[in-house]
């Protein structure tokens, strides 16, 4: 059975990070392998939560994972609480990434134009190294404008722009970061809303040297947690199963659109996330 490392925190309630990827990853027929990071009662966007922070006990999961003998088909990393912790994701992917390993960064960092309360600029440089390693990356359009040293209030102005203006933008930005890769990447820019007259819409870009594609479902619902880790585990899971970037993209909105559009009806608190457990039957198909 193909197998995912997967580092990241598990945090209570927030349904974002391990409680997102594992029942994803699982439902996509892979093995989960959880590293985590710290434990957490709620995901940081509560007003109050208490973490313990596992940044010390990282590396006995690489000395006996290794002692095992243990290959990962991909290797998948979401949010960092510090560049300690991402100093030990490099030193993971030095003993576990091989070139037959898919390796899925997302710079977990910011939504909405706004940073998460862990950003830091030793935060920033951090992840500017590890999604330089990676085979894909997901960053938001927050993120992506960090990781390119952009601001992005400008690119955010053009989202009642024409799509093809708009698309232009973000593509640009996504070149910038394609020159800095290591591997040959694909950059996946999530979340992207775009405004028209009477109608919202939610889509993904994913960029590459040779070619974009783009696809996007209209948009009813807000901003929830966990969104971004539940399709970033969509797509690492459908990749090392040998999907097309394309069909994985489809498969996640697919599976997200409802999901988001139920909690939203509902009037869920952004913080808790997505009613994601009733659609996870949409990725057997
Ligand atoms: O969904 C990203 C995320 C993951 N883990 C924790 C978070 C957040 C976003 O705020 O706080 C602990």
């Amino acid at each position: 059975m193909k197998k995912i490392a997967l580092i990241n925190d598990l945090s209570s309630f927030g349904k974002c990070s391990l409680t997102a990827a594992i029942p994803v990853i699982s439902c996509l027929g892979v093995q989960a392998c959880p590293l985590p990071t710290a434990l957490l009662t709620a995901q940081t966007g509560f007003p109050s939560y208490y973490c313990d922070d596992y940044t010390n006990k990282m590396k006995h999961f690489i000395n006996e994972w290794k002692k095992m003998n243990i290959t990962f088909d991909g290797i998948y990393s979401g949010y960092l609480g510090s560049a300690a912790q991402i100093e030990n994701v490099l030193c993971f992917l030095e003993h576990f990434k091989t070139e037959h390993t898919l390796y899925l960064a997302d710079p977990v960092m910011g939504d909405n134009g706004h940073c998460y309360s862990i950003f830091t600029e030793e935060l920033r440089n951090g992840m500017k190294e590890l999604t330089k390693r990676a085979n894909i990356i997901t960053p938001n359009m927050t993120e992506l404008c960090l990781l390119a040293n952009k601001n992005c209030d400008q690119l955010f102005s053009h989202s009642s722009a024409s799509k093809e203006d708009f698309l232009k933008r973000i593509e640009e930005i996504g070149h910038l970061l394609l020159n800095d890769a290591i591997n040959e990447q694909t950059i996946l820019v999530t979340g992207i809303v775009r405004h028209e007259t009477a109608q919202a819409y939610m889509g993904n870009l994913a960029i590459s040297k040779k070619e974009s594609f783009y696809h996007e479902t209209v948009f009813t619902g807000k901003s929830y947690s966990g969104t971004g880790d539940l399709f970033a585990s969509v797509i690492a899971g459908s990749l090392v199963q040998g999907f097309s970037i394309q069909d994985a993209i489809k498969k996640a909105a697919r599976f997200l659109q409802p999901a988001i559009e139920e909690a939203s009806l509902e009037n869920i608190d952004r913080n808790h996330g997505v009613h994601f457990e009733k659609y996870l039957n949409l990725l057997l198909q």
